[in-house]
């Protein structure tokens, strides 16, 4: 038995050509369906659906032998150790700074003031700005972080931008890219060892189909 945990909606879509790439077709529409563990077209072969946020702890523990991660979501995990054998390229976007439009981020910058950021990736930002020299204090959040700066709660927030859109109908504007974000295919270590007859086909026939 392989099973891979993917999460709903971006993922779970942009990830659906690579395993019909690799002979695997959910029998089930996770969007359509409450079912967590979807079977396909192959016995053998299941698919666990999780929060985002869940699958480097699935495959770490060896709940799921495989699974389909934002590197956002890794770099913010504590989990360990996860073979990552393959950059997908699907899920892409970009870990910005963002502030209120008319907010002048470079004077601040330059003033040395401290700045009150919030966000969900407090390691990602804690990182960005540790490296800049910056004092900040981070304020944690799980979600809506457009919210935060136009409440007040925050001068900036770091998050992941894809077309702006949200930014733009926020009044807020990037000021800094942090990273550029892209989703990984995970592996647990043990399953590699223990099932490299079925595990390994399915990398090289992800990888082709990225090609
Ligand atoms: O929703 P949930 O809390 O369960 O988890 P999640 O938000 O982490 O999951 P999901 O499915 O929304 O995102 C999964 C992965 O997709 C993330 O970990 C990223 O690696 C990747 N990804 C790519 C994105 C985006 N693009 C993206 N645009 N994740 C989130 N967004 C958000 C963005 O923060 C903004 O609020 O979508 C909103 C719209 O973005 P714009 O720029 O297109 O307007
Ligand atoms: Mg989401």
């Amino acid at each position: 038995m392989i099973t891979i945990a993917l999460s709903k909606g971006r993922i779970f879509a942009d990830t659906l050509p690579l395993l019909n790439a690799a002979g695997i077709t959910p029998l089930d529409d996770p969007e359509k369906s409450r079912k967590l563990i979807l079977d396909t077209n192959r016995a053998e072969v299941k698919l666990v659906i999780v929060r985002a946020s869940d699958v480097p702890t699935y495959v770490q523990y060896g709940a799921a032998d495989l699974g389909v991660a934002g590197k956002d979501v890794l770099l913010e995990s504590d989990c360990m150790g996860l073979y990552q054998p393959l950059d997908l390229q699907i899920g892409t976007c970009k870990m910005m700074v963002a502030v209120r439009e008319g907010f002048d981020y470079v004077a601040v910058v330059k003033s040395g003031a401290r700045l009150n950021v919030a966000t969900k990736y407090v390691h990602i930002a804690r990182e960005h700005f540790a490296k800049k020299g910056m004092h900040v204090n981070l304020i944690k959040l799980y979600g809506s972080m457009e919210l935060a700066p136009l409440t007040g709660l925050a001068d900036a927030i770091v998050d992941v931008v894809s077309t702006g859109n949200t930014l733009k109908a926020n009044k807020l504007m990037a000021v800094e890219e942090i990273m550029p974000i892209s989703s990984r295919l995970i592996v647990n270590r043990a399953a590699l060892k223990l099932k490299r007859d079925q595990i390994q086909p399915m990398i090289e026939a992800f990888e082709r189909a990225i090609q």
